[in-house]
C-alpha cells in the first residue's frame, strides 16, 4: 500500500470532509479519516474498503484535546505516516447571536475547534512531511474568514484565523516544499448548520430556503483538484460560492 497516496482527513463523519472521504477513496487513494463519532467513523470504512480500492485508517478523537490528538497523530503506524495530504477540515459555528447576547462557551468552543484544534493536527503531522520531503495542507476556511457578517462575530473570527495561518504556514514551511491551500467555502448544504442551530431542524433548513446552496460534493471535486496538480503548482487560496451567492450576505433568492 506504501506506493499510494494518502490522505488525512478531520471530520470525515459527516459533510465536506465525508465527500472528500469518497472522492479520494474512489481514485485510489488511502485514507486517514477522523472524528468523534466512532460509529459513523467505522461504517465510513466500511463502505468505503467494500466500493472503492482503498484501505481506511480510522482515528476517533476530538481536535480540541491535545493529548489526544498527539496520543493519535505522532505515532502513526510506519506505514501511514508517508501522508501525501492534510485535510483540515474538522470545524464548526455555534450559535448565531450577536457580541452581547452570545455564548462564551460556544465561542470557546469554536476557538478551541476551528482554531487550536486546526493548529495542533498541522503542528502533529507537519513533521512527517518534513521527513518524507513532500506534503499539502488543506486548511478549510470559509467566506467568514474573508468578511464579518451580523452575529457572526466569532466564528467569523476562527475563520479569519484559518485564512492567516495558511498564509503564515504557506511562508515558514515553503523551505520544506510544502504545499498549503486555504478553501474558503460559502453556503453548503451539510450538518454544518444543524450544528449551529444547536439541533433546531427548521431554522437549519431556512438556511439554504429560495437558492441553490453548495453541495458538499462540490467543495470535494475543488480540493480534489488542487490536491492533485503537478509538484511545482500550488493553488494558495480558493473563495467558492455557489452561483446565488455573491458574498457572505449576498444572495439571490428566487
Ligand atoms: P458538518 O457539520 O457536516 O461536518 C463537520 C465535521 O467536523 C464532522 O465530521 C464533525 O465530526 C467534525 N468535527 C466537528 N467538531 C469536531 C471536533 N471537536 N473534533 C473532531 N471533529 C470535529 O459541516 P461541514 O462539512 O459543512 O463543515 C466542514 C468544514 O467546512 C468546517 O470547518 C466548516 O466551518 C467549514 N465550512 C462550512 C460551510 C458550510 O456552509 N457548510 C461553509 C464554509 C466553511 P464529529 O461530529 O464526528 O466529530
Ligand atoms: C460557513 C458559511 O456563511 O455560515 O462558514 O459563514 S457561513
Amino acid at each position: 500500500m506504501s506506493t499510494k497516496k494518502i490522505v488525512l482527513i478531520t471530520g470525515a463523519t459527516s459533510g465536506i470532509g465525508k465527500a472528500c472521504a469518497t472522492l479520494f477513496a474512489a481514485n485510489g487513494w488511502q485514507l486517514i479519516i477522523t472524528g468523534r463519532r466512532a460509529q459513523r467513523l467505522a461504517e465510513l470504512k466500511t463502505f468505503l474498503q467494500k466500493k472503492y480500492p482503498t484501505t481506511c485508517l480510522t482515528l476517533c478523537f476530538d481536535v480540541q484535546d491535545k493529548t489526544a490528538v498527539q496520543q493519535h497523530l505522532q505515532s502513526l503506524p510506519k506505514e501511514w505516516q508517508s501522508i501525501d495530504v492534510l485535510i483540515n477540515n474538522a470545524g464548526l459555528a455555534l450559535g448565531r447571536d450577536a457580541f452581547d447576547t452570545a455564548n462564551i462557551d460556544d465561542w470557546e468552543t469554536m476557538i478551541d475547534t476551528n482554531i487550536k484544534g486546526l493548529l495542533y493536527v498541522s503542528k502533529a503531522i507537519i513533521p512527517y512531511f518534513i521527513q518524507h520531503h513532500k506534503g499539502h495542507i488543506i486548511n478549510i476556511g470559509s467566506v467568514a474568514g474573508k468578511e464579518v457578517y451580523e452575529k457572526g462575530n466569532v466564528y467569523c473570527a476562527t475563520k479569519h484565523a484559518v485564512v492567516a495561518i495558511s498564509k503564515a504556514q504557506r511562508i515558514d514551511l515553503v523551505q520544506h516544499g510544502i504545499k498549503v491551500t486555504c478553501i474558503n467555502p460559502g453556503a453548503t448544504e451539510t450538518e454544518f448548520s444543524l450544528v449551529r442551530f444547536k439541533g433546531d431542524t427548521t431554522t437549519a433548513a431556512s438556511i439554504y430556503n429560495g437558492y441553490k446552496a453548495l453541495a458538499d460534493v462540490d467543495i470535494a471535486d475543488v480540493i480534489y483538484y488542487t490536491a492533485t496538480l503537478p509538484p511545482h503548482v500550488c493553488i494558495n487560496d480558493v473563495d467558492i460560492t455557489c452561483t446565488q451567492q455573491a458574498n457572505a450576505t449576498t444572495f439571490y433568492k428566487s
